[in-house]
């Protein structure tokens, strides 16, 4: 209130001392020599690069501190509604960077960093990227934890603290993937976390669950794991709004088993804490396909259990009764990854605080909120019933109390539909049975929702046609994705940055957070200088990736050539494979012209980043097939000037954001109705690259935005897909007669002109039998829309106007977009500006 005595000693005393946020360079290279001597225990003459990284580093953790607190006690005092982002994965990359330009003291730290006889962009590098998610679904929790602290809005994150991140990607001489662990830790202290090793939960496993009169129960014995917290700041964007995302970490109840050290067993003894400690030793690098793991059932519930019992606790600090929970609280499950948040909420509200089963049910489906990023079958999680009747005894007796009510719901409104029941159960029948998690997160949940158009529209035709039916359409909806403009525009590519806050005359604060803004940029295609420093900024952006590419690999990049790029996890349904084939195709059709017809050719430079998982077998065969494609045409003086292709390992946050800025095109070409949205689609247009793309996840509305004649579009459509399938199973047309020049490329890859054809036959095969994704089909229309592209880039003016209508046109793609609709129409929370 203000009124209050100062806590205890002197007032004034304590005021004097208190610091702010350093803004002059002075005290801001003050601060981080002081970090040099005391923190670090080191001296100037001493001082490396990574020392003085570090430093700086913990210069800008003591201002995130200050905002961090302010925020967490305001949130306290104002006892707002808020929401929990729950997400396995959050792929944050580098903090340093991204902190100093929300703080918006990049320029003052650099000046600093200069006086002190350092680079700035060598500091920047020494950073190691937070790697704790697999692709698109990790990202896209990060940029959304980015928007709602730079939208002022209480939302914290909740999720797990892997001592190793995603796999680092070597490539041996063969061309194969080859992992290696992230111990992304192991450098000592993580400047951007803060331990709270005094905020900690018990989390039981295995026991037994002895139902009581009721319809409680007491889950009991067993294993018991105790939860750590560590707090990483999420500073926003000019605010002093810097929010959390909490991690947990795993560890033994007790240091171990003293019975058995007792007994001199030291094995035995250390045995329970190490199987404690392995809970978040790792993140498992198997995106979209489900493994049925003991150990990753483990780390659902660990999490989810932790981050509930965290809620919890906080929701009974203000003393509202619990059917005022959803008014306090709102969960967003990403995936189904936390699902069982759902019946964990149920055994916390009847076990624990015994509310009525029917009461409770009411309280978690006010609450909880499901988004779901796939319909392809083998993503969709299934666990089998013995597993978690083993280790979750409790709540397999509260699924099977859910279904059962759930199940005579349905059967009231769909009298005899005994089909019907089967499909809808939240148990699969078969040996061994299983739980159907999105048909739990779907029942469980306030709304569902897709994150792209057409995807939410298959949500709700296919995977979940039978709830819509039954529960209506409100129900379903859709959030299209979104990315986050500081990192992806004014932290990737700075150049671009100023100069639109030079064009558009306002402080980039403004435009930042109000992207829409960058429609003003349109009337500029049409002019001529504006278009001369457009064109210049991309081309300082190729020439910064072909040094990345020359002091990495030590490979020289032709600058002068159009880049086209494919960046994002290697699997069938993405269709690197379609790309790789385009490119060999395109090399032959290079061999065969006369050296004046080569003349008039436009060169290209073709790059792929992405990792496999590592059980992946023809997503590996297909880096291969990049990778000896690459050395073949890369080494060919016929055609090196007109085409080169580099497969760059170990793809990461850190390098899209070299690779993003400087691509002319990049690739999105999923068979139809395979990408629920993409994501990096959004990156590339926002830095005016254009998009050659099927119509597909959010290609389609990015289209529909900056116009259908920016993007190049092939490819069959989602309906045509089933029938597609249907006809290679029961009337396949051989490669040759479907596709001659498709046959003619698979056929000089096992005559082996990349090497031993033989290595390549499994993966060929999945073309020649059964192409399930439609390889054959679109291969045609993908090579012409490829001529399209060169085309129109021998029109180089033109070229530009497209890149710049594309980026101007981009302002839906934030992310702050997408997470105010996920706050005002899923939440219902508002902004709440700390002073
Ligand atoms: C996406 C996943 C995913 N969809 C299972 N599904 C995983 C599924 O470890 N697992 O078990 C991990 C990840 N990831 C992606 O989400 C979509 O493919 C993209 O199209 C989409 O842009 C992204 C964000 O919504």
């Amino acid at each position: 209130s203000g009124k209050e005595k100062w806590p205890r000693g002197d007032e004034s005393v304590w005021k004097e001392a208190l610091r702010s946020v350093n803004t002059d360079v002075p005290s801001i290279t003050k601060s981080i020599v002081n970090h040099v001597q005391t923190s670090l225990a080191r001296q100037a003459y001493n001082l490396d690069d990574l020392g003085a990284y570090q430093a700086a580093a913990l210069s800008v953790r003591d201002d995130l501190i200050l905002n961090w607190n302010d925020t967490q006690i305001h949130y306290t005092q104002k006892t707002p509604k808020r929401a929990y982002y729950l997400s396995l994965e959050f792929l944050m990359g580098r903090t340093f960077d991204n902190a100093l330009l929300n703080l918006g003291l990049k320029d003052q730290y650099r000046e600093g960093i200069t006086k002190l006889g350092f680079n700035m962009e060598d500091l920047l590098e020494q950073e190691r990227d937070a790697a704790l998610g697999n692709g698109g679904l990790g990202r896209l929790a990060a940029c959304y934890l980015d928007s709602s602290a730079s939208q002022e809005l209480p939302v914290w994150g909740y999720g797990l603290r892997y001592q190793y991140g995603i796999f680092q990607q070597l490539i041996s001489p063969e061309g194969q993937q080859l992992e290696q662990p992230d111990p992304w830790l192991a450098g000592g202290e993580n400047p951007w976390e803060l331990p709270r090793l005094d905020v900690t939960y018990e989390v039981r496993f295995y026991g037994t669950a002895d139902r009581l009169p009721g319809g409680r129960a007491l889950w009991h014995g067993g294993q018991e794991v105790l939860a750590v917290a560590y707090d990483v700041m999420v500073p926003g964007c000019y605010t002093k709004n810097t929010n959390n995302l909490r991690l947990w970490e795993s560890k033994p109840k007790r240091g171990f088993d003293l019975n058995s050290f007792n007994a001199g067993d030291y094995e035995h003894a250390v045995e329970s804490s190490n199987s404690a400690a392995a809970i978040t030793s790792v993140l498992y690098p198997n995106d979209h396909t489900t493994f049925g793991k003991e150990l990753r059932l483990k780390q659902q519930y660990f999490w989810t259990a932790a981050s509930l019992a965290d809620i919890v606790r906080r929701f009974k600090n203000i003393a509202k009764p619990f059917s005022e929970f959803p008014d306090y609280v709102a969960i967003q499950l990403n995936d189904t990854h936390p699902t069982l948040a759902i019946p964990e909420l149920m055994r916390i509200l009847v076990d624990e605080e015994e509310i009525p089963w029917g009461k409770a049910w009411d309280i978690v489906t006010n609450t909880v909120f499901y988004t779901n990023h796939t319909v392809l079958p083998e993503a969709l999680e299934k666990w089998p019933v013995p597993l978690m009747e083993h280790l979750l005894p409790r709540h397999m007796q509260i699924i099977y109390d859910i279904n059962l009510s759930f199940l005579q719901a349905v059967e009231k409104k769909f009298p005899g539909d005994r089909d019907r029941l089967a499909r809808m159960s939240l148990i699969e029948e078969g040996f061994p049975k299983q739980v159907r998690m999105a048909h739990l997160a779907c029942i469980g949940s306030r709304k569902v929702n897709g994150v792209a158009e057409l995807h939410s529209e298959l949500v709700r035709t296919t995977i979940l046609k039978d709830f819509v039916e039954f529960e209506g359409l409100s129900k379903f909806s859709n959030v299209t994705n979104g990315i986050t403009p500081r990192r992806w525009l004014d932290q990737c590519n700075p150049e671009l940055s100023a100069l639109i806050t030079k064009t558009l005359e306002v402080d980039k604060s403004v435009w930042l957070k109000d992207l829409e803004r960058l429609k003003e940029l349109l009337p500029y295609a049409e002019d001529a200088a504006f278009r001369k420093e457009w064109a210049a900024i991309k081309q300082r952006n190729k020439e910064r990736l072909a040094h990345h590419v020359e002091t990495t690999l030590g490979l020289t990049v032709n600058t002068n050539a159009m880049f086209d790029v494919q960046i994002k996890r290697l699997h069938e349904y993405k269709r690197q494979t379609l790309n790789i084939l385009g490119v060999i195709h395109r090399y032959l059709g290079l061999k065969q012209m006369s050296a004046a017809e080569r003349k008039k050719v436009n060169p290209r430079v073709v790059f792929f980043a992405g990792k496999a998982a590592p059980g992946y077998y023809i997503a590996k065969l297909t880096i291969r097939l990049i990778v000896n494609a690459a050395r073949v045409i890369n080494a060919d003086p016929d055609t090196r000037d007109l085409l080169t292709v580099y497969f760059l390992p170990d793809y990461s946050v850190s390098l899209a954001e070299v690779l993003i800025p400087s691509s002319d095109i990049s690739q999105h070409i999923s068979t139809a109705g395979t990408e629920a949205s993409g994501t990096s689609n959004m990156k590339f247009c926002l830095n005016g690259g254009l998009l050659v793309g099927t119509v597909d996840g959010a290609n389609i509305e990015i289209a529909e935005a900056v116009g259908e004649n920016n993007v190049f579009f092939f490819g069959h459509l989602t309906p045509a897909v089933e029938d597609l399938r249907y006809q290679h199973m029961y009337r396949p047309v051989p490669v040759e007669e479907k596709c001659p020049a498709l046959a003619n490329v698979l056929d000089k890859i096992s005559s082996g002109m990349f090497g031993d054809g033989e290595v390549y036959e499994p993966l060929l095969n999945t073309i020649r039998q059964g192409d399930f994704y439609l390889l054959t089909d679109d291969f045609d229309s993908y090579i012409g829309a490829l001529d399209m592209v060169d085309k129109a880039y021998l029109d180089k003016e033109e070229w530009i106007k497209k890149s710049i209508r594309t980026t101007a046109n981009m302002g839906k793609f934030s992310s702050d977009r997408a997470i105010l609709e996920y706050a005002e129409s899923f939440w219902s929370i508002e902004p709440i500006k700390v002073p």
